[in-house]
């Protein structure tokens, strides 16, 4: 049985040239609640396919990466216990045992890359983690963003990161981190960091060119596409950051370590604003979903043209 299984509807796109954005499961799995998680997951496939693109959901099931998944599949791991949260050091270990697996940021970049999916949209990337200085905890997003040519529609990294932080080090291993129409870092559920966006541009024409250019010249990896969220769903920063500093100490009291730590603050943070946060995650993935199948459009257009003697 093949290790990589692609859903027809996403092969064929592929095989035409046709836009085609990747989706990760672990916001399904980790991210969110039953049964809004389910409903965001399906919500943002057919934002996308309303965007003349094709959604590719990834996850692991059955011993084999999918890329595109049924209806039924994506309830069934929506609603299963124990699925894994995969990253690049255990992807092959859910393949070879055989046990289901949510794809992180970082696992479904490197599966969309398998597929030949130049585009993924996600909520926030897992990033430097506050106190990272004493527990070495930097999310694995990270180094795939340096390693693997996806571009990542985000809103930014979560707030609950270490920001500047998380910046620094997408910058010493040479991430472009563009701000969609900002020139501020966003940060998840407010669109305002304090901290600028290192690269801006406002038009999903000039991001496609970038990405065309920057893997002609065969610089390696990933970029970040940074969209803020709509003011109309943020949580104005000002409010937000007592909210994740009640969270953060939480977790901290708990013991809560590794992996857990990102899923086990979103949940409390939905807790502590009474549902408010998970209706800006919810808003801010959508507007990525509908931001990124624009950009696979664009991408899709600059691949039908002749290449590298175009810049060289
Ligand atoms: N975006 C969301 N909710 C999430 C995530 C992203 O809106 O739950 C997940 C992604 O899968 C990301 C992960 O890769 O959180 C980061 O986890 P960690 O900090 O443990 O690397
Ligand atoms: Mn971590």
């Amino acid at each position: 049985m093949p290790a990589l299984q692609i859903a027809g509807e996403v092969r064929d796109a592929l095989a035409e040239h046709r836009p085609v954005v990747a989706l990760e499961t672990t916001i399904v799995t980790h991210g969110m609640p039953y049964p809004e998680n389910v409903a965001t997951a399906r919500s943002l496939e057919s934002e996308i396919r309303t965007l003349g693109a094709v959604p590719a959901t990834i996850a692991v099931l059955g011993g084999a990466i999918r890329v595109g998944l049924s209806e039924s599949e994506l309830d069934s791991l929506a609603t299963a216990r124990d699925v894994l949260k995969l990253s690049r050091n255990d992807l092959a270990y859910a393949l070879a045992t055989g046990k289901p697996g949510a794809t992180t940021v970082a696992a479904t970049m490197i599966c969309a890359r398998l597929a030949g999916i130049r585009v993924f949209a996600t909520g926030g990337i897992g990033g430097v983690h506050r106190g990272a200085e004493t527990t070495f905890d930097i999310s694995a997003d990270l180094e795939e963003l340096a390693r693997t040519p996806v571009a990542v529609v985000c809103a930014g990294a979560k707030a609950l990161l270490d920001l500047p932080k998380t910046l620094e080090y997408l910058e010493t291993h040479g991430v472009p981190v563009v701000g969609y129409r900002t020139s501020e870092f966003p940060a998840f559920w407010s669109r305002s960091s304090g901290l600028p966006a290192p690269l801006r541009l406002d038009s999903t024409e000039e991001i496609a060119r970038m990405l065309d250019l920057k893997w002609s010249l065969g610089l390696e990896g990933g970029a970040m596409i940074a969209n803020p969220v709509d003011a109309a769903d943020e949580i104005p920063a000002a409010g937000m950051s007592g909210y994740i500093a009640a969270a953060v100490a939480d977790a901290a009291a708990r013991g809560i370590a590794g992996k857990a730590v990102t899923p086990f603050i979103l949940a409390r943070l939905v807790e502590i604003t009474g549902g408010r946060s998970l209706r800006t995650n919810i808003a801010l993935v959508q507007s990525n979903a509908r931001l990124a199948a624009e950009l696979a459009s664009h991408c899709c257009a600059m691949a039908g043209r002749p290449r590298r003697s175009t810049y060289f």
